[in-house]
């Protein structure tokens, strides 16, 4: 046994990279609730988000240290290229989805599904009309990145499981689940990920009521 511990909800993108990641790697982990805002997250984590990592005396936040640790300190195949190009690749779009994506994938349009805000609780139309361009633009943007590769950055990378379980959420919404059926490179590469054990064994449970 590992004894790595993860906490955070399962619906998380954030969370389920970081358990992908254990999944890929090898490393047996236990996923631990813990409610979002509450002291017991503050206390492991200073911004109050999910995941945190323990490792005996290791705690850690951030998705992106959390895989590096589980990467570099277990054996199992590599999650990051070894070579300064595609390794270069891989961290780029680790660090498009922390500064861009998941803001305007997951919390500018998904959660206008997820978590209406709108009249009679129904998704409020104008947001998503909003978003809608930029949600379609950067779906384009890693479909091009797809082009004639098997996976963002070569070899499967933590890059791929950043973003895979944010285009989950994305086909199961109108807007987004169109820009991908059109999107042939997103089509092949995300078939290729729905069969993989890391991706099925981290399958998230329905959205929590709000
Ligand atoms: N930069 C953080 C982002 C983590 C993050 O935003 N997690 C979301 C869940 S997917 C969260 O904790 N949301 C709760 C909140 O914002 O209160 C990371 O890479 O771990």
């Amino acid at each position: 046994m590992s004894d790595v511990t993860l906490y955070g909800p399962p619906q998380s993108t954030y969370v389920r990279t970081a358990r992908m990641a254990c999944e890929e790697k090898g490393v047996p982990y236990t996923l631990e609730a813990i409610e979002l805002k509450s002291d017991a997250l503050k206390a492991i984590h200073p911004f109050s988000k999910v995941p945190v990592l323990r490792h005996g005396e290791v705690i850690l936040y951030e998705t992106q240290a959390i895989c590096s640790y589980i990467d570099n300190n277990f054996d199992g195949p590599a999650l990051m290229p070894q070579h300064a190009g595609p390794r270069g690749v891989a961290e780029q779009w680790i660090s498009n989805v922390n500064c861009y994506m998941y803001e305007t994938l997951i919390r500018s349009y998904m959660f206008q599904y997820v978590f209406p805000r709108g009249d009679d609780g129904q998704p409020d139309r104008a947001a998503i009309e909003a978003a809608v361009p930029e949600v379609q633009r950067q779906i384009g943007l890693i479909d091009s990145a797809l082009e004639g590769r098997e996976w963002l950055a070569g070899d499967l990378s933590c890059a791929d499981l950043f973003l895979a379980p944010i285009m989950f959420y994305l086909g199961n919404a109108p807007e987004s689940a169109a820009a991908m059926e059109s999107s042939t490179n997103i089509q092949r590469v995300g078939a290729a990920m729905h069969g993989r054990a890391s991706f099925i064994n981290t399958m998230p449970p329905p959205p929590p009521e709000s």
